[in-house]
């Protein structure tokens, strides 16, 4: 390769994924505004955190090969649609819901593809709301689209995707079918803990609306 090509190949490369790094320091402001203003109106907070990255020049490469797609910018811009992701936690699934809508509802926001893992988990027991959405970034010379990945879940599907990621997903090879039904069955115990947790939260909201509501009473009289 002559040098002064890799050279600016590099450069090229590296000018492309800043855009992605633009997208989601703007994505994630948008997040933290609503997250704020919903702070605000219902005194809660349905996100426990937010992480981000924008997907490494070798892990792109691979996913280039993986689908066969055509090794330029404009092909790669087009074709890999999480080079960016942003990971929502949530405390409860309802809260990934009410984000859902947020987003949809945001103006500024477009979302042109959903996975609903949610509704629908995958055979190996994952669970996540996907949501490819475009942003525009504004660099000096120019303005550009790029898709960003948004992945909603909640502390428990987290919690089990993060440690089903380390353990096996992205191992290629043939696992022990034992294996994949014990992570199937330690999925549904971390489905079964959202649906508790939620049932208490709901209890709870209604054990405090009952009491501000006597309490409302007492004051009227
Ligand atoms: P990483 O290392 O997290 O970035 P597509 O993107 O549409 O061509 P793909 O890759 O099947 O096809 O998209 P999908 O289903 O939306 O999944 C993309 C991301 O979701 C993955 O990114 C993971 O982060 C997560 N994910 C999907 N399925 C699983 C799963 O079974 N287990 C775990 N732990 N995570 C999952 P990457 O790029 O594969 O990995």
């Amino acid at each position: 390769i002559n040098p002064d090509n890799f050279k600016d190949k590099k450069k090229e490369l590296l000018r492309f994924l800043m855009g992605y790094k633009f997208a989601l320091e703007q994505l994630k402001t948008k997040i933290e505004l609503l997250k704020n203003e919903f702070k605000h109106i219902h005194e809660y907070n349905p996100i426990e955190h937010v992480a981000s990255r924008v997907k490494t020049p070798e892990s792109i490469m691979r996913k280039v090969q993986k689908k066969g797609c055509p090794l330029t910018i404009d092909s790669i811009r087009e074709n890999i649609r999480d080079i960016a992701g942003l990971r929502i936690t949530c405390s409860f699934e309802s809260d990934i819901h009410v984000l859902h809508k947020m987003l949809e509802e945001h103006g500024d926001v477009d979302i042109i593809e959903e996975k609903n893992y949610i509704n629908e988990p995958k055979g190996n027991g994952y669970r996540s709301l996907h949501l490819i959405v475009k942003v525009p970034v504004f660099m000096s010379d120019r303005e550009e689209h790029v898709f960003v990945e948004i992945q909603i879940r909640t502390i428990a599907m987290d919690f089990w995707a993060s440690l089903e990621h380390k353990i096996y997903y992205k191992y290629n090879k043939e696992i022990p079918d034992h294996i994949k039904q014990d992570l199937a069955a330690t999925a549904e115990v971390a489905h079964q803990l959202d649906k508790k947790m939620e049932a208490l939260h709901t209890e709870v909201n209604l054990i405090k609306s009952n009491h501000q509501a006597e309490e409302e009473a007492e004051t009227i009289e």
